[in-house]
Formats: structure tokens, C-alpha cells, sequence
């Protein structure tokens, strides 16, 4: 594994957890051995940079650092990491890629060449671009970035006719649902998915057991109609619950019992999805896993609020015209009208095939 490689590994770690901060790996190197490790801690905390650096009291003269992001150069919640590098004696610095927060962009680069150190951006990866699509949306417009995930047959269905779909895909593809969970700020559901299945929303392991990171729930529910023995409510984790701002019995009951309650217009008589995404957006929310049902993901996809899609496609057949599939709602009207998907990747996971891509 490259030095790059392990500090992209160590900054994985830090996926869904670090929010609204990016996840940050670094390594330090000194005669072609890695002298130390940083991983970027929870926000306020020290930067990935800093970890590294503190390993080594602040003295790391003649090395060489890899940085799976830019060190930043501003005063945010902590001082400038490229100070630290050049105090420390850094010699020179590699970044897998450049910040696209404003404050930063270039600029870390520069002050680091200022004083001396010869720094090097790695080329376009998409690995690395796919490890900061949520951070760099979030940190340019204010809104999460939507990844929309379903598990359909291979004649495009989620549901039998009698609304059964536990369970389409295999464990293995269902493991990696789990897994993209826990690398998530968020998970969301629409009120119907919790009214028919009344899902946990955790992130487990193929025995149950919960995994470290969990993923704040969020439940488009207008009208508030949840249960409170719904399993969202009464399981461990944060939920949230987003709803019109009008007057409601149940939401304020809702707010009586702790549970956070996130108030929108109406927009046809319903959440309107990009006030709730930007109050999401402001609360540090980066990257939000959309899990359905079909009629929420229509009114996303119609507003074009979804940026990505993870499809895992089982091999056998539903059929029956009136078995659900991922998107409800009129649909196009043709062709031409129709949701392309761009920049899509495949691999097949266990026996079900699993399918990425892009909307915008
Ligand atoms: C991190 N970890 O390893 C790096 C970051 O408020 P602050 O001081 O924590 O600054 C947050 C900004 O710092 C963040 O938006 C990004 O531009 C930069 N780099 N942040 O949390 C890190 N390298
Ligand atoms: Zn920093």
C-alpha cells in the first residue's frame, strides 16, 4: 500500500462521524518509514495534520507528510494546520486533493511553498473524489449531499404484490448497506417506509451486534402520523423527525417526549425538501442515505435533490403490475424526459449486482 493509500484508510475511518468536518487521514514518513499516524477527531478536535504531528512532539524535521486533504490554513474552530508543518520542519507535503472550502482552497498549498516546502497534489482519483463528494457539496452550497439507495429485482422491483420485501438481496449486499450507513451523517425514510416496515435504521453487522458509527435517522413525516412505539423512536440513536410547521396534537407530543422535531413550509401540502435539507445543511449534516419509499423519491428526483444512487439489483424476478419500484409518482412521460444516470460503476456483491452512479 502506498503511503497516500494509508492515510485515504485512516481518513475512511473517520467517514460519518466527524461531520460537518471532512474525514482526514495523515501519515508522516522519515527514511522511508512512517514515523506517525493521524486521523481527524470529532469537531473542535485536532485535524489529522495535528494528530500526526503531536506523535511526534511537534518535531518532524527532514520528513515527508501525505495528507489525504489540503492542510487547512484559517482559523476555524483550530488554528491553521500549515503552520504547525512549517513549525515542526516539515519538508515536504502530499495531498491526495485540494479543499474546496473556500477559506482554504489553494491557499494551504501555498503558504506551505511560501515557506519552503515542496508540496504535491495527486492526480484526479475517484476514489478520493468519491471520499469527499459529500464534503465538498456541503461545504460549497450548505446542503447535504443525497444518495438515494434501493433493492430491487432484476425487473426492477422492491416489493412483492403483497408488499413483502424482506429480503430481495443476499447478505452480503445487505452488509454493505450496513456499511454505508454507518459511513453516513444520516439515514432518511419517508412515514409510509416506517408505517410498512417499521425499520431500525441502524447500522449492525451480519450477527445484529451494532457497529461504533451510528447514522442520525431522519423520517419525512408531514402530517407527524408515527407511532411513538415506532422502532426509529424507542431504538438507541438520534432521530429526527421533519414535518410541516403547522399545528399538530402529535408533534407537539412528539417534542414533549426529547425527540427533535425539524419544521418546514408546505409545499403542495406536504415537507418542502429543500427547506428540510438546508435546516439538515445547518445543522453539520453532510451526506444523508435515502432509503425510500417510492413517493419521496419522486418528489426528490423532481426536485433534483438526489445526487447519487446506489441500486443493488438481485437476480430473480417479481413481477406483477402493481409490485412497487423505486420511484413512484407520474414518472416521465418519455424518454427524452428521463432521469439519465452518469459516471456509473458496477460490481457485483455476493450474487446481487450493485450499481453507482450519478444524477448531476
Ligand atoms: C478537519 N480535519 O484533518 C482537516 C480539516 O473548525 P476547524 O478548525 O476544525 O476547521 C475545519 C476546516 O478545516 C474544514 O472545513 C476543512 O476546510 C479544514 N481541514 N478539517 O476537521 C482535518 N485537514
Ligand atoms: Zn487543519
Amino acid at each position: 500500500m502506498s503511503y497516500m493509500d494509508q492515510a485515504l484508510t485512516l481518513a475512511r475511518q473517520s467517514l460519518g462521524e466527524v461531520h460537518p468536518n471532512p474525514p482526514v487521514g495523515a501519515v508522516i514518513v522519515k527514511n522511508g518509514k512512517v514515523i506517525s499516524e493521524g486521523i481527524t477527531q470529532l469537531p473542535g478536535g485536532p485535524h489529522a495534520e495535528i494528530m500526526a504531528l503531536a506523535e511526534l512532539d511537534y518535531q518532524a524535521s527532514g520528513s515527508v507528510m501525505y495528507s489525504s486533504l489540503e492542510p487547512c490554513c484559517h482559523y476555524g474552530r483550530t488554528p491553521p494546520c500549515t503552520d504547525a508543518i512549517i513549525k515542526a520542519g516539515v519538508a515536504e507535503v502530499h495531498i491526495a486533493v485540494l479543499d474546496k472550502n473556500p477559506k482554504v482552497f489553494s491557499r494551504g498549498k501555498e503558504q506551505l511553498e511560501k515557506a519552503g516546502i515542496k508540496v504535491i497534489v495527486s492526480e484526479f482519483s475517484p476514489v478520493v473524489e468519491q471520499l469527499y463528494e459529500a464534503y465538498f457539496k456541503f461545504i460549497t452550497t450548505g446542503l447535504p449531499f443525497v444518495t438515494f439507495k434501493f433493492a430491487s429485482s432484476l425487473d426492477g422491483k422492491i416489493a412483492a404484490t403483497d408488499g413483502s420485501s424482506s429480503w430481495i438481496t443476499g447478505q452480503d449486499a445487505r452488509d454493505e448497506v450496513h456499511l454505508l450507513r454507518s459511513e453516513s451523517d444520516a439515514v432518511m425514510v419517508g412515514i409510509g417506509t416506517v408505517i410498512a416496515d417499521n425499520p431500525k435504521l441502524t447500522a449492525r453487522d451480519s450477527d445484529g451486534r451494532l457497529l461504533d458509527k451510528q447514522p442520525i435517522k431522519i423520517i419525512v413525516d408531514s402530517h407527524c402520523r408515527i407511532s411513538p412505539n415506532a422502532n426509529v423512536l424507542t431504538d438507541d440513536g438520534m432521530t429526527l423527525i421533519t414535518c410541516l410547521e403547522e399545528q399538530n396534537v402529535n408533534k407537539d407530543r412528539l417534542k414533549a417526549q426529547g425527540i427533535k422535531v425539524i419544521e418546514t413550509p408546505s409545499f403542495n401540502g406536504t415537507v418542502d425538501l429543500l427547506s428540510m435539507l438546508s435546516q439538515l445543511g445547518s445543522m453539520g449534516i453532510t451526506s444523508v442515505l435515502f432509503e425510500g419509499g417510492g413517493t419521496l423519491a419522486s418528489s426528490l428526483i423532481q426536485h433534483s435533490l438526489i445526487d447519487k444512487i446506489i441500486g443493488f439489483i438481485a437476480p430473480c424476478f417479481i413481477g406483477g403490475k402493481n409490485a412497487p419500484t423505486p420511484f413512484d409518482g407520474a414518472g416521465f412521460s418519455s424518454l427524452s424526459a428521463s432521469q439519465q444516470v452518469r459516471d456509473i460503476s458496477v460490481q457485483q456483491i455476493g450474487s446481487d449486482i450493485m450499481i453507482k452512479g450519478y444524477l448531476h
